[in-house]
């Protein structure tokens, strides 16, 4: 039977063996949210980086310059890391270079995988339809908290490992862990949330309305992969 692991954090990631997985990048607060939801909204590409100045380089290139630094969007840049935000009609087909502070470094982290492919709760039925297609095991990567771990992304991949019960079994103890948790948590996220570090960090930013929606399951059925260093989503 096909395998599924989860490393809670980038900083675990010299744990891991990557080369004949499926990477499923998550960040649900909200990198990984804001990159879900500019693709249903139809965007061409996504350009991720760790680093703000190679993000910034690519305004060079035509591409929209987007992401934040402690939740905040960086000056100069073109967007910030509020779903809400890639909702405009006027981003359709446009190319957008981002760089948040957990969520592209986690994609870096996850280079030399199989595959690498973004997940949040907004993505999962088609997440979980995309794993089951594959013939390649599972690593879930959550992007956590400047190497520290948090509860939303786990609560990902606990709902991961549970849906794929019947066909990918759990790895180790940190999927067990993961789907316990979500098992506990799934019936009010929001409500199970609202002591997390991240949660309390964007209220104190003034942040309240992107939480529910990062919060809601199935919105879209994409799956961005990525390619040559580029998230794109088949059309
Ligand atoms: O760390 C990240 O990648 C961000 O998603 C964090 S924030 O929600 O924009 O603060």
């Amino acid at each position: 039977m096909r395998k599924i692991d989860v490393c809670l954090s980038p900083d675990l990631m010299h744990l891991y063996s990557v080369t004949d997985k499926t990477i499923v990048v998550v960040d649900i607060l909200r990198a990984t949210s804001c990159m879900t939801t500019a693709f249903a909204h139809g965007i061409e590409c996504i350009a991720p980086f760790a680093q703000l100045d190679e993000c910034l380089a690519m305004k060079a290139k035509g591409y929209f310059t987007a992401g934040e630094r402690n939740g905040e969007k960086v000056e100069g840049f073109d967007l910030g890391n509020s779903p809400f935000e890639y909702m405009n009609p006027n981003l359709k087909g446009k190319k957008i270079a981002f760089t948040t502070t957990n969520g592209t470094l986690a994609i870096a982290k996850s280079k030399g995988a199989k595959e690498i492919i973004i997940g949040s709760f907004l993505n999962l039925s088609s997440v979980v339809d995309y794993l089951l297609n594959s013939p390649n095991q599972v690593l879930v990567v959550c992007a956590g908290w400047k190497g520290k771990v948090n509860l939303e992304d786990t609560l990902f991949a606990g709902a991961l490992v549970e849906q794929l019960k019947n066909h990918i079994e759990p790895d180790c103890d940190a999927p067990l862990a993961a789907q316990r948790l979500y098992n506990l948590a799934k019936e009010n996220m929001v409500e199970f949330l609202k002591d997390s570090s991240h949660v309390k960090r964007l209220n104190r930013l003034d942040i309240h309305k992107d939480i529910e929606f990062c919060l809601t399951s199935n919105l879209y059925q994409i799956v961005p992969v990525l390619d040559n260093g580029v998230l794109r989503i088949n059309h």
